[in-house]
């Protein structure tokens, strides 16, 4: 037995098998039926899209009807007073629902998590595509065997946690930031954590920095500002001085960091993986999620009104959008290289500061994300969903990524700081679908009861079970990758090219996105004291990058702007139009929240017409008014105001609409704050519309560059304005409003005069 256990080769496989067979046979009494133990997938419970929720639904309590308990369930009958030894006396000791409760609560919160603490989630399935665009593969069965991903027919239950990393579980939203985008599959083969962000690198190549990039970004130690922002000397020294983060500073820097919404912002991998087949071929993959609803940003200005406005905006929106039955939607694209051609880069694929273009490998997009189910309650599901890149199944392996081998210690580790205990697993939201057997039965909180005397490998007094699986069996076996090395604390050579792709990047960016970026670096380095760390960010590394960029930049800050390019300065012209969010538009208004502004006496005809026929392609629209209550249309009709003035702020739509009608449009003239909203929306670059009188309010508004149509009947679409006068043929007006939604931002306009 122990010469079984002997690992002889170090690669751990043929030996396990070995183990088994010899306790299979020698072990005696061993019952060998298929009844006892799985002999691989087929032998598998089939689960549905359904079969998460139907396992939490066990642990759901619904107290409707139900009198309120102790934890012990006794019944209640007073919760408002303490017991005390008279009215005025003390409270006494045997008041046992007073210490439980307040036990409870007493032990309430647990740690935030360490990065990306603040969050938000939701349930959903994954399909693979019945016919994915596979180019040289017919099947993506020859690429994988994970059968979440090959099978067209199974919809695998999710649960997706977006958040952001640097922010207090308690921050805002909309800070400029990256985004994190984790998806746990409940896969028949045991749970698959895709841990990836909205952006397609990372700051370092070795986990080894992460504390150091993390306590450099954080609040300062000594002062505990600024909360949930890069912009200060720590992370900037920090910056300035590892050179391999200058990629990801122009990700951060770029409309990026700013999503609209979760559902409108792509997700990533970041690190190559494997994919394996039946065969046992291995090739490296990236992961890419497309939303459907486009890829779109906020602007600056948005953000920082909306951190005191709605600074739960990205949470509300996920969650109104699911609640709304507009389902947030991704696909999942894959980038496939051949182990063979990843020496065709001048990068190295183990990299996480670099991107595979688009133009060179395509996406391959092989099934569909959607997320259709809110949390029931956040702590239980949202705070306690514990995710980890090792959690993978057969059919996805790692590859000897430095960031990518770190993480897979921090994950495990820092979930028994959350939890604890190791049990965090047994938590229902992270509990696996596939059926679980191990040997560890104990720890702080253990749920299962496991039965049985035994409770090791190898036994004979339980015919060994439970077993280990053979390969053929579903049994997880590391892809045998051959290593050789000298033990070394260095960095591979094939990592030193740090402004390439920072170059890619700004090339690819349109003039609007370009000058997002030097305005970005404004604030930043702005808020930076130490001039040192400004000039060397400056000099060091945004004049590596690009001389423009780095001029711009300096010019904003005060600093004296370079001469010429710095010396490592990339001399390529290279662009990846995939990279620019004026290629990322879809044609869709859904789930966009467009909004009226009226009063008494607006046009009726015009404003249901526009809300039904916006509503149906999926857009949802609000009644603005001076104050909650009823408005009544120029024919009769009456509204209900879904938000008043002091309430309303355009900085949470996406377009807004004034409907004709003299009287309506004659109060708002008298009242400031539907010009502010138009004024706002404008500069925010957002579609504009306006129909009969409700142009003679624009008109009021000092929209420059901007064609109001005055006279003449005619549709006038101009910079994302669209009005007519006449009322007649709607349908033109309501075409052409819905494209300019569909647009988003209309960034040819120039808003330099717009006081908003
Ligand atoms: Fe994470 N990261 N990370 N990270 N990460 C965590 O795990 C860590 C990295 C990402 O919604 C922590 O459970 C190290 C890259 C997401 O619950 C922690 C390194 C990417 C989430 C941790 C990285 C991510 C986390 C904190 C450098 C994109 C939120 C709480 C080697 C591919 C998951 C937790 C959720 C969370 C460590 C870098 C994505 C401490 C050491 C690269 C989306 O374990």
């Amino acid at each position: 037995m122990a010469d079984d256990q002997t690992d002889n080769d170090g690669d751990g496989i043929g030996e396990e098998t070995t183990k088994h067979r010899a306790t299979t046979e020698e072990g005696g009494g061993i019952d060998k039926s298929e009844e006892l133990h799985g002999t691989g997938n087929d032998a598998r419970e089939h689960l549905s899209e359904d079969s998460k929720q139907e396992q939490l639904h066990e642990m759901r309590e619904d107290h409707m009807g139900e009198y309120l308990t102790t934890d012990q369930g006794v019944r209640v009958n007073h919760t408002d007073d303490s017991l005390k030894a008279g009215e005025r006396g003390p409270t006494l000791m045997e008041d046992f629902h007073f210490r439980e409760k307040m036990t409870q609560f007493d032990h309430e919160s647990i740690p935030e998590r360490v990065v990306h603490a603040r969050g938000t989630g939701a349930h959903g399935y994954y399909q693979p595509y019945e016919d994915p665009d596979l180019g040289e593969y017919d099947d993506i069965s020859e690429l994988t065997k994970a059968k979440f991903l090959t099978d067209p027919d199974r919809k695998t239950p999710v649960f997706t946690r977006f958040s952001t990393v640097v922010g207090s579980r308690g921050s805002s939203d909309t800070v400029r930031d990256v985004r994190g985008f984790a998806t746990k599959f409940y896969t028949e083969e045991g749970n698959y954590d895709l841990v990836g962000n909205n952006m397609p690198i990372f700051f370092i190549h070795d986990a080894i920095k992460f504390p150091d990039l993390i306590h450099a970004v954080k609040p300062e130690p000594k002062s505990s500002t600024p909360q949930a922002a890069t912009a200060h000397d720590t992370f900037w020294d920090f910056a300035s001085l590892t050179p391999e983060i200058t990629h990801m500073l122009m990700w951060v820097l770029s409309d990026r960091a700013l999503p609209r919404a979760y559902r409108m912002m792509q997700g990533f991998g970041v690190h190559t993986f494997r994919f394996i087949n039946e065969e046992g071929d291995s090739r490296f993959v990236k992961f890419h999620w497309l939303p459907k609803y486009g890829t779109h940003s906020l602007v600056w200005d948005e953000t920082t009104k909306l951190w005191g406005k709605a600074s739960d905006f990205n949470r509300a929106g996920l969650y109104n959008a699911i609640e709304s039955g507009n389902y947030p939607e991704w696909e999942l694209g894959i980038q496939i290289v051949e182990e063979d051609d990843a020496d065709q880069f001048d990068f190295d694929l183990l990299d996480p500061t670099k991107i595979i273009p688009e133009e060179d490998v395509p996406v391959r997009r092989i099934g569909k994300l959607v997320l259709n189910e809110t949390v029931d309650n956040f702590f239980a599901e949202t705070e306690q969903v514990a995710f980890h890149p090792g959690n993978v199944v057969p059919g996805i392996d790692f590859t000897n990524d430095p960031l990518l081998q770190g993480r897979l210690f921090s994950y495990q580790d820092t979930q028994l700081n959350r939890f604890g205990s190791a049990n965090w697993d047994e938590v229902p939201i992270n509990r696996p679908l596939a059926k679980r057997h191990t040997n560890q039965r104990a720890g702080f909180m253990r749920q299962t009861i496991n039965k049985g005397r035994t409770s090791y490998s190898p036994n004979s007094l339980e015919d060994d079970y439970p077993r280990e699986a053979t390969e053929e069996e579903g049994g997880y076996v590391h892809h045998a990758e051959k290593v050789k090395g000298k033990k070394i604390r260095s960095r591979s050579e094939s990592f030193r090219n740090h402004f390439s792709q920072a170059k890619l990047f700004w090339n690819s960016m349109s003039d609007p996105e370009k000058q997002h970026l030097v305005e970005a670096a404004h604030f930043e380095l702005g808020n930076v004291e130490n001039r040192e760390v400004r000039e060397r960010v400056i000099y060091e590394i945004f004049n590596n990058v690009d001389h423009e960029f780095a001029v711009r930049a300096a010019e904003g800050i005060g600093v004296e702007p370079p001469d010429e390019p710095g010396t490592h300065h990339p001399d390529h012209d290279k662009s990846s139009p995939a990279l620019s969010q004026e290629n990322t538009v879809m044609d869709t208004i859904e789930s966009r929240q467009i909004a009226v502004l009226v009063d008494d006496g607006f046009d009726d005809d015009q404003v249901g017409e526009l809300r039904s026929t916006l509503e149906e392609q999926g857009a949802q629209t609000a009644i603005i008014s001076k104050v909650l209550g009823e408005k009544t249309g120029a024919n009769g009709d009456v509204l209900m105001v879904d938000e008043s003035h002091v309430m309303a702020t355009s900085v949470v739509y996406d377009a807004v609409f004034v409907p004709g009608g003299s009287n309506s449009v004659e109060a708002m003239k008298e009242q400031s704050e539907p010009r502010h909203f138009i004024a706002e929306a404008f500069k925010h670059k957002k579609p504009i519309g306006a129909l009969g009188d409700g142009i003679d309010l624009l008109e009021t508004v000092d929209l420059p560059d901007t064609a109001v149509s005055g006279d003449g009947d005619d549709l006038v679409v101009e910079q994302g304005v669209v009005t007519k006068r006449s009322g007649d043929d709607m349908d033109k007006f309501l075409d052409a409003f819905s494209e300019a939604i569909a647009e988003h931002r209309h960034w040819e306009r120039s808003v330099e005069s717009v006081r908003a």
